[in-house]
């Protein structure tokens, strides 16, 4: 594995100085933020993001993301045009000899959470999704503001969003995957690119909206549809495991041996309930998920893929984006890097 960061670019709080300073940090995680969501990237945006990060001493491992635009998943007409630029995009990071792209296919909503600031008995704070409370949310009210939510929606254009979606069932947003899947995938593979499709978080429907990326079925399900090592998974415990129903570990384990896992995303996440759940420590003892057992299964299949770590909660007085501070996510990373150190060593050993 190699480890990895995510970089909001030149205006994240953290600059890719501090990030270099972390013990086995190697990869940069990271997008151009600045291009409206469906346009192209052009190339030499793309050379330039390259340059910034090498110049720090590291390198981009990870395009994350490349978002997919609505009409895509609505499967509007107007697709077409921007399937087209998706791929001038993909030929672009190739052409930059960027390895790997993470992307989602959430209806409107990227994650969800009902509260950024939970204290956490040791007085850290986290991002906590509890199920009644995001009963009660409407998102049409115009009152939520919240992360993962793209604050460029007015209340008005949420709602023709909403009334495009009102046509589009499970399998109709699979038909429209199908549609987009087939139509890029030829160009990854030519472009030499990995794209790693983020699961659904939390991983099941939300305000009314399908969500199809959830579970082992639905993943297999999905590698079917393009037969490429290419056509691959980032593999998120921290959203694949809010479904109490999922074992991650075990999942994560399948999907190696298939060779189709591109990216993995290291997060904790303790359930709490029904389908709440909070973000936690990344160490195993602190949430619902083995953490030993997810670089146990990357060892056993020699993966050599990036991981980063995902959301961390906020401590020693950090403030700053939600989820992405410095410190406790370069906790988890050296975490992970030690678990990995050790899982090398005993098999060296034997
Ligand atoms: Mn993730």
């Amino acid at each position: 594995m190699e480890m990895g960061f995510r970089w909001y670019g030149k205006t994240d709080s953290i600059p890719l100085e501090y990030i270099r300073q972390i013990p086995g940090m190697k990869g940069i995680v990271t997008a151009i933020y600045d291009i409206p969501v469906g346009e192209a990237w052009p190339l030499d945006k793309v050379m330039e993001l390259k340059k910034t990060v090498e110049d720090a001493g590291l390198h981009i491992s990870v395009i994350e993301s490349v978002p997919v635009h609505e009409d895509i998943k609505i499967g509007l007409p107007t697709r077409d045009k921007y399937i087209e630029n998706y791929k001038e995009t993909l030929r672009n990071l190739g052409k930059a000899g960027i390895p790997c792209v993470c992307y989602n296919f959430m209806p409107i909503f990227d994650w969800t959470r009902s509260e950024l600031e939970y204290e956490l008995p040791d007085g850290s704070t986290a991002l906590i999704f509890e199920e009644e409370k995001i009963k009660k949310m409407d998102p049409l009210s115009g009152e939520l503001s919240l992360p993962g939510w793209d604050s460029s929606y007015k209340k008005e254009d949420l709602q023709v969003l909403f009334d495009h979606y009102k046509n589009v069932d499970h399998e109709k947003l699979w038909a429209n995957l199908e549609y987009f899947i087939k139509a890029i995938m030829p160009v990854a593979d030519e472009a030499n690119v990995k794209m790693a499709i983020h699961p659904d978080d939390p991983p099941y429907d939300i305000f009314g909206l399908p969500r199809i990326i959830t579970n082992k079925e639905n993943l297999e399900r999905f590698i079917n549809l393009y037969d490429s090592p290419n056509n691959g998974l980032t593999m998120c415990s921290g959203s694949l495991g809010a479904e109490p129903s999922n074992n991650f570990p075990e999942m994560l384990r399948y999907f190696l041996e298939k060779g189709r896992v591109n990216f993995v995303h290291a997060r904790n996440i303790k359930l709490t309930g029904g389908k709440s759940f909070q973000e936690s420590a990344h160490v195993s003892e602190y949430g619902s998920i083995d953490m030993y057992e997810i670089i146990k299964a990357m060892a056993d299949n020699n993966y050599t893929g990036p991981i980063r770590p995902d959301h961390g909660r906020m401590i020693w007085g950090e403030t700053g984006k939600p989820g992405y501070g410095l410190f406790d996510r370069a906790l988890g990373a050296t975490y992970l890097t030690g678990l990995w150190e050790a899982e090398q060593k005993s098999r060296q050993s034997k």
